[in-house]
């Protein structure tokens, strides 16, 4: 048969939570992936992504995030994968720098325990920070890092166990709204379903012309240095960061399967590209900015290069994400722009994207990502 009650365009960090939770609800469910499951492509790869309670951004995403938390550690019981790792978050940078000052808001506001370190009792505490004296840290312990990697592959074999169907290497040409609810035409079939999920990460644009402008891909670029004392960069002697670094965010993490500490500059060299033309060889301006910084302010953590990543971005305009029902069909539901900050949430969207499929509407507070924003 291939006929639906839902059909889920990309099945990636999103896409699979998707499938999973539409699958446990026991719909039937197609999950459908252009490229292999997992690829390097998308927004997966590169074993680690930053979770975080502190959420500088807005206090708002807090309710979401103690949901996505929970999401977490119950697909951790099913799949028996660990994937939370909760070292703790710093966030760092100048006494009146925005994020520093945002995060202490988010603690404040939702209750969240957290500590303000000086620069030295930072360095004390976690050595591998040398970060300048006048710096200030917000440590909050519920923070940490996802096994990226394995977070997709348990949501897939999760799915599975529920009875989704999922194709891999299946590329969605086109889809249509028809009276009874959507046609899918892929490189190798035809389906029909009643309600539509698209989670196409920076192939948004291409399917639902509707996103144009509000989900842009940029390129991102990632860096893995030996350390030169390990010992500083384990996970728990070093709680993953974001900070203000020279007046730019940087992020990292501890060594985790992957050998050497991770950094990257969210929003690296701000170049917007598109998954056709992204230039996936990392050039020695982008180690260069990646290994300035650690060697600044990690400097046990700055031996040499072992690895360089590209991987893309997609944006919104304000950065918030793009949850929803498209504009003109209702059964039809959109997830886009999660504009670098959005993996932790994968487990509570995938939440949000199958009651809206399914009702029409979500518990969970979402007029933050609402498309009628966008102008
Ligand atoms: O969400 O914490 C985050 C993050 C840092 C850099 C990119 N995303």
């Amino acid at each position: 048969d291939t006929h639906y009650d839902v059909i889920v365009v990309g099945v990636g960090g999103m896409g699979s939570a998707a499938t999973y939770h539409l699958a446990k609800r026991g719909h039937d469910v197609l999950g459908l992936e252009q490229f292999d499951i997992p690829h390097e492509k998308g927004s997966n790869h590169g074993v680690t992504r930053i979770i975080r309670k502190a959420y500088f951004e807005s206090p708002a995403y807090v309710p979401l995030l103690d949901r996505a938390y929970e999401n977490w550690e119950t697909l951790q019981e099913e799949n028996g994968r660990q994937l939370l790792h909760l070292h703790g978050s710093i966030t760092a940078g100048r006494p009146d720098e925005k994020n520093l000052n945002g995060a202490v808001k988010a603690c404040e506001i939702h209750d969240l325990p957290y500590e303000v370190l000086t620069s030295d009792e930072l360095s004390s505490r976690f050595p591998g920070y040398q970060l300048p004296d006048e710096f200030k840290a917000v440590y909050q312990p519920d923070g940490g890092f996802l096994a990226s990697d394995r977070c997709l592959i348990a949501h897939v074999e999760e799915a599975f166990n529920y009875g989704a169907e999922i194709h891999a290497r299946e590329q969605v040409l086109d889809w249509k709204p028809t009276s009874t609810g959507v046609r899918v035409e892929t490189d190798d079939e035809v389906y029909t379903a009643d309600r539509l999920v698209i989670s196409a990460g920076p192939w948004a644009q291409e399917l639902v012309e509707e996103l144009a402008g509000s989900a842009t891909p940029e390129r991102q670029v990632l860096g893995w240095l030996q350390p030169n004392k390990p010992s500083n960069f384990t996970p728990e002697n070093f709680p993953i960061f974001t900070a203000t670094l020279e007046g730019e965010p940087f992020y990292g993490f501890p060594t985790f399967e992957a050998p050497g500490f991770k950094i990257g500059r969210h929003h690296h060299l701000e170049q917007d590209t598109t998954p056709e033309t992204l230039d996936d060889t990392p050039r020695p301006e982008d180690e260069r900015l990646l290994r300035n910084a650690a060697e600044t302010y990690f400097p046990s953590g700055a031996g040499p290069t072992l690895r360089l990543a590209t991987c893309m971005y997609t944006n919104s305009p304000d950065e918030e994400f793009v949850i929803d029902t498209h504009p003109a069909y209702s059964n039809v539901v959109l997830a886009a722009g999660f504009s670098g900050h959005g993996y932790k949430f994968c487990s509570v969207v995938g939440e949000i994207l199958a009651d809206l499929a399914i009702d029409g509407e979500t518990e969970h507070p979402i007029d933050l990502f609402r498309f009628d924003r966008l102008g």
